[in-house]
């Protein structure tokens, strides 16, 4: 863990920022017990998951993707919010509070900050508990809490076609008005908290050098250091259910 003198450093920055984001990976939901996408957890029955989240591994076997999903589904039913993402949505109340403002941007499809308490989330790549028509015959949604599910693929409920999982897939754009929001929230933070992600990931691995080009400061939360820590103003290496919890605590005393 840091030494203090360092931990009080960046808990000043961060307690008196005024616009901080936190953009996190699947790292900060790993120590709710689900598994990363990179190291051993990226395979599935010995299948490379991101061969299998691309809309070609699915349209070439719609049955065993939505079976991967819905095994994840049934994960992460079983699991929930760690102290990382208490931590995140308490900070948020803080900000909020006082005046400021406070978003959290996520990779994760899990949906725990939300579960967490926090209120202001960017969902970047979709959330698995959302489906939508393949045929886009609605742009409706269609919400699927219970998991296992009856019938994989699940029907469309409008027109009877197949539905897809509401995340978005390797070689699949984002919505544009989520990448837009994005952008203009990291090019006006103050602070990005960078937590739990390889930072391998585009477009959302570019986040932090919008805020840093734009006279931010970028903070990483990471067990090992990755391909943004040369970039980043500091590096905390370690849990981030640990880390998190101490920093933002102490970042509540430099709170102006
Ligand atoms: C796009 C949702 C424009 C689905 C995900 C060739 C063809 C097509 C595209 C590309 C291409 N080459 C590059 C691209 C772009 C591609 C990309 O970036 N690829 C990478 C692999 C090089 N990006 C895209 O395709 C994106 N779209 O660019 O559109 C376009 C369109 C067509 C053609 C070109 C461009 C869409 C990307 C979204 C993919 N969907 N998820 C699902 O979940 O099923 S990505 C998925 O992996 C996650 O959402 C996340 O974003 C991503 C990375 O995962 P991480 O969150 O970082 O997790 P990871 O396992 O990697 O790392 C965990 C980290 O946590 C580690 O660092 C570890 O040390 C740390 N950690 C672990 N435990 C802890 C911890 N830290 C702290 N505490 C702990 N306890």
């Amino acid at each position: 863990m840091a030494e203090d003198n360092l931990l009080n450093e960046i808990a000043a920055i961060v307690g008196r920022a005024r616009r901080p984001v936190a953009m996190t990976g699947a790292g900060i939901s790993a120590e709710s017990g689900i598994p990363t996408f990179r190291g051993k957890d990226g395979f599935w029955k010995d299948e490379d998951v991101t061969r299998l989240a691309t809309l070609e591994g699915f349209l070439a076997d719609p049955h065993k993707v939505w079976e991967w999903y819905d095994w994840r589904r049934s994960q992460i039913r079983q699991t929930r919010p760690n102290p990382g993402h208490f931590a995140i949505a308490e900070h948020e109340r803080l900000v909020v509070g006082r005046g400021g403002s406070f978003t959290t941007i996520t990779q994760n499809i899990d949906g725990l900050h939300a579960m967490a308490g926090s209120h202001s989330v960017v969902e970047l790549h979709g959330n698995i508990w959302y489906s939508r028509c393949l045929k886009a015959c609605t742009t409706e949604l269609t919400h699927l809490p219970s998991t296992p599910l009856p019938e994989y693929p699940p029907p469309c409920p409008r027109c009877g076609d197949i539905l897809r999982p509401h995340v978005v897939w390797f070689g699949e754009s984002l919505d544009p008005l989520v990448i837009e929001e994005s952008l203009r929230l990291a090019g006006e933070a103050d602070v990005m908290l960078v937590v739990g992600t390889s930072s391998q990931v585009y477009p959302a691995a570019g986040l932090p050098y919008v805020t840093k080009r734009a006279g931010g400061m970028v903070i990483e939360i990471n067990l090992e250091p990755t391909e943004l820590t040369y970039s980043a103003d500091f590096s905390l290496h370690g849990r981030s259910g640990e880390i998190l919890p101490d920093l933002l605590s102490r970042a509540r005393e430099f709170a102006e």
